[in-house]
C-alpha cells in the first residue's frame, strides 16, 4: 500500500498520476484538515473536497477548488441578508464562495456529523459517492485549525492577532504577512493513518504547501517519528519550482516564517523525515546543495501539466521509495 500525506490542488493532481501507476485501492490518502472551517453551521474541508472533486473529475479546472459547471443562486441570495444583518452579526458570511452542488457536499458531511459519524467515516462515504475507490483519510478525526497570526496592523486586523487560515487565503486572499502559524488543537488530536504510515510499502509527500498543509499533519503526536524511522521509503515532490509556489502562497510563507523559498528550504524542512527530495529541471543546479542537507535529490519534470507528466512523477516517487 501507497500512503501520501496531501493538501489540496497539487496533492490532487499528484494523485492522479499515481492511479494511473498503481491500483487505487492501493492507496491511502492522508490528508489535511487544517483549512477546515465551519461557515453558515456548514462543516467544509477543503483539502478532502479538492481531493476527491479531483480524483472524480469534478473539479472545476480554473480554480482548482469546487465543482465544474458550478451555479452561485444560494450565495446571491444570501447578499439580501448580508446587506440588513446587525453590524455586529457574522451570518451570511459572501467572502467563502460554495456554489450550489458544493453545497450538498457540506449538507451531507454536517448531517453525518451530527449523527455522530466521523470525518473518516464520512470521507469514505463522500469518496465513495463519487464512484472513487481509493482510500481517502483525514489526518485526524478531531478539530485542528491552522492559524495564521498578522506580521502588522493590516486589514485583516492588528499585528500580533490570529486570523483563520480561510480568512487569510480567501477573505484576504493571502496578501497579509503573517510572523506565524499555529495548529490549534494538533497538541491533543489523535492522529488517523500511524499505521498506515507504519506499514505502507512507500510514503510520499505530495506537492503541497510544506508550512500550512503537510505541515499539519506532521503536528499531531508521533508523525514525524514514524516518518523518520522510515524516512528512506518517503520521498517529497518539491512544491516550489525555480524559487516560487506553482499556485498559493507558499514562496511568500518561506520567506515570512524563515526558511530559504527554494528546493533547499524545502530540504531543510523535510530532510529528518524523507530520505529523497524530487525537483524540477528549473532547480538541477541546487541539487547538490540539496544533498548536503541529507537527502537524495532526483531531478526530473514537476510541472504537472499533463497526466502523462503526472503519472511520470508518480512512478518517479515511487520509485525513489524502493
Ligand atoms: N478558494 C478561494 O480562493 N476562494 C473561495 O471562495 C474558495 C471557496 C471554497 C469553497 C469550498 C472549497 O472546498 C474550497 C474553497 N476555496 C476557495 C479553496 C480553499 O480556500 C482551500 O483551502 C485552498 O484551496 C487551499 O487549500
Amino acid at each position: 500500500m501507497i500512503a501520501v500525506l496531501a493538501g489540496g490542488v497539487g496533492a490532487a493532481r499528484f494523485l492522479r498520476g499515481l492511479m494511473q501507476v498503481v491500483p487505487t485501492n492501493e492507496i491511502t490518502a492522508i490528508v489535511n484538515t487544517g483549512d477546515d472551517t465551519v461557515l453558515h453551521g456548514l462543516h467544509i474541508s477543503p483539502d478532502l473536497d479538492t481531493v476527491t472533486y479531483t480524483l472524480a473529475d469534478a473539479i472545476d479546472p480554473e480554480r482548482g477548488w469546487g465543482l465544474s459547471d458550478e451555479s452561485w443562486n444560494a450565495m446571491s441570495a444570501l447578499n439580501r441578508y448580508a446587506t440588513n444583518r446587525p453590524t455586529n452579526s457574522q451570518a451570511a458570511p459572501t467572502w467563502f464562495n460554495l456554489g450550489d452542488k458544493d453545497l450538498a457536499t457540506h449538507f451531507y458531511r454536517t448531517a453525518r456529523l451530527a449523527e455522530g459519524a466521523s470525518l473518516s467515516e464520512i470521507s469514505q462515504e463522500i469518496a465513495h459517492a463519487w464512484g472513487l475507490d481509493l482510500r481517502l483519510m483525514p489526518m485526524s478525526n478531531d478539530r485542528v485549525r491552522t492559524m495564521i497570526t498578522l506580521q502588522e496592523n493590516c486589514e485583516a486586523g492588528k499585528a500580533g492577532s490570529e486570523i483563520s487560515f480561510q480568512e487569510y487565503f480567501v477573505k484576504h486572499r493571502h496578501g497579509v504577512a503573517t510572523s506565524s502559524v499555529r495548529f490549534d488543537g494538533a497538541d491533543v488530536a489523535r492522529p488517523e493513518g500511524l499505521d498506515v504510515l507504519n506499514d505502507a510499502q512507500s510514503v510520499i509527500i505530495a506537492p503541497s504547501n510544506p508550512l500550512v498543509s503537510i505541515a499539519p499533519i506532521r503536528a499531531l503526536h508521533h508523525v514525524d517519528a514514524v516518518l523518520s524511522a522510515r524516512r528512506n521509503s518517503v520521498s517529497a515532490i518539491s512544491p516550489i519550482v525555480n524559487g516560487a509556489a506553482l499556485k498559493g502562497p507558499a514562496d511568500r510563507l518561506m520567506i515570512e516564517l524563515g526558511h530559504e523559498p527554494s528546493v533547499v528550504g524545502v530540504a531543510r524542512l523535510y530532510s529528518p523525515i524523507c530520505g529523497t527530495l524530487i525537483i524540477d529541471h528549473a532547480d538541477a543546479h541546487l541539487a547538490t546543495a540539496v544533498e548536503d542537507t541529507g537527502m537524495r535529490c532526483i531531478v526530473t519534470d514537476t510541472i504537472m501539466k499533463t497526466a502523462q507528466i503526472s503519472a511520470a512523477l508518480a512512478h518517479t516517487a515511487l520509485g525513489a521509495t524502493l
